[in-house]
């Protein structure tokens, strides 16, 4: 047996006319008692406005836009009392309604409880005691989502009509939240807040003698960084060897300039000037990906973080303004710097703002690796040890020295090709430095 039942919007405290700004429901949809069917503001305030019945939507009478007093007519409603023929359909049209309205149970739960994580660390984040309709513009539903998350929602501007706060906003800062953490909120005690594989000393010695040592807090913070860009950037790497052979004549040239000063020009100084070259180039090396608003931002600055294995642990120092500098100049730096982080003298200061990373093995060995980009930059270079190649021209034995070259690029930005012109480039200059010093 089938009723048509109006709904009307009745009076509401402090609301006189009021704008409909969302309608919730769509025809031929099921709605249950008390489920919003839409959402209304005032000058004042914003909220949902309930159905009173279940049944099918027959016909909606108003839209986004619309002013309404009370009594106006809302809706229609086809209100079934005995519902079990129609069950079946019924609930499909349900869980529709869920899938297009609602981001799925696994989406809200990522969010939940990630967001939750994110902001437990926020001093901020304090429960919205505060977030009345007429203090913040948001729906009741996003109030409440708000609350669950632990989100105040006075910390976030909304996108909608008369700022409105929609639940796109709370999703979007819990977002920035967590990327904010992945990449600068290491916790201070430099913990890893990973789900953590859990081996014990107990399991392990059982299999014979162990020692446990403590990591160091370096050790720590690196783990962290390194997990976190292992697990949010798409790493591609890109192997290819410059041949050096002419540039090592050149710096053994520069050297016995040097004799008696104490700078200490090994290859990489050169090769800091050439990837500095590479990224006026190809500037999207230099790079930052803005996740949150979907953009790259290109820097017109040159700061080159360079990999220094210390006794503590990895530490990357960064040489400021390598553009403006000359070989000899980068070269001291790389001592100067390199030296402070050894003894521990390196400041916070020193390790921020580089644009593009060097890591660079030397003559420990190895042909190639892969290193792991250091963000928020998208590029890293990995140098290997020169290794020499005999070659026979005009029946004399000619050793040419190659370096290795390793490139590991954030492939959301950087494509295959780009990599391939970019270590080309680099090794043009390599392979020709006259190049870039005349
Ligand atoms: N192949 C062969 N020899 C090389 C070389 C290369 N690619 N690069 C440098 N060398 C030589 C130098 O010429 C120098 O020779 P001499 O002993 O005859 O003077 C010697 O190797 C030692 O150089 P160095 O390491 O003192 O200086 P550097 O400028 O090459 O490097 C620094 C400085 C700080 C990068 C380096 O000391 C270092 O710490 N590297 C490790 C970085 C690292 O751990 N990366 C991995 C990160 S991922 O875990």
């Amino acid at each position: 047996m089938l009723d048509l039942k109006e709904l009307r919007i009745t009076s509401i405290e402090d609301f006189d006319d009021v704008e409909v700004v969302e309608v919730l429901v769509e025809e031929g949809k099921m709605v249950e008692v008390d489920e919003a069917i839409i959402t209304i503001e005032s000058e004042k305030s914003i909220m949902d406005f309930p159905s009173t019945e279940k049944g099918m939507v027959k016909r909606i009478l108003v839209s986004k836009g619309d002013t309404v007093h009370e009594g106006d007519l809302l809706m229609t409603l086809e209100v079934e009392h005995e519902l079990k023929s129609t069950n079946e359909a019924l609930q499909n049209n349900e869980a529709k309604e869920v899938e297009l309205q609602e981001p799925s149970p696994q989406q809200d739960d990522a969010v939940n409880s990630q967001g939750r994580k994110a902001l437990e660390s926020d001093v901020n984040a304090q429960p919205n005691q505060s977030d009345s309709p007429s203090s913040v513009y948001a729906s009741p539903g996003v109030q409440k989502y708000a609350r669950e998350l632990g989100v105040n929602l006075k910390d976030i501007s909304g996108s909608g009509g008369n700022q409105r706060i929609l639940k796109k906003d709370v999703q979007d800062y819990v977002h920035k939240k967590l990327n904010k953490q992945d990449y600068r909120s290491v916790p201070s005690d430099g913990s890893v807040a990973t789900v953590a594989i859990n081996t014990q000393s107990s399991e392990l010695s059982s299999f014979g003698e162990v020692e446990e040592i403590e990591l160091t807090k370096i050790q720590k913070v690196t783990a962290a960084n390194l997990l976190s860009s292992w697990q949010n950037i798409p790493h591609v790497t890109h192997f290819d060897q410059a041949n050096i052979t002419s540039l090592e004549k050149i710096r053994k040239s520069f050297l016995s300039t040097l004799i008696d000063s104490e700078i200490k020009l090994t290859p990489l100084a050169f090769i800091v000037k050439a990837v500095v070259a590479s990224l006026e180039e190809y500037p999207v090396f230099n790079a930052t990906l803005d996740e949150i608003n979907q953009k790259i931002i290109y820097k017109k600055y040159f700061n080159i973080g360079i990999a220094v294995d210390t006794p503590a642990g990895l530490l990357v120092p960064v040489i400021r303004d390598a553009d403006k500098k000359d070989i000899v100049k980068i070269a001291q730096d790389i001592v100067q710097i390199s030296e402070r982080a050894r003894q521990k003298k390196i400041t916070p200061d020193e390790l921020k703002g580089a644009t593009f990373t060097i890591s660079s093995l030397g003559k420990l060995g190895g042909q190639a690796f892969t290193p792991i980009i250091n963000p928020p930059e998208v590029a890293i270079l990995g140098v290997s040890t020169i290794n020499i190649q005999h070659v026979r021209a005009d029946n004399s034995d000619e050793a040419l020295k190659f370096l290795p070259l390793s490139l590991s690029y954030d492939h959301r930005v950087i494509n295959g090709a780009e990599a391939a012109r970019f270590c080309s480039y680099l090794i043009s200059i390599l392979e020709d430095y006259w190049k870039i010093i005349l």
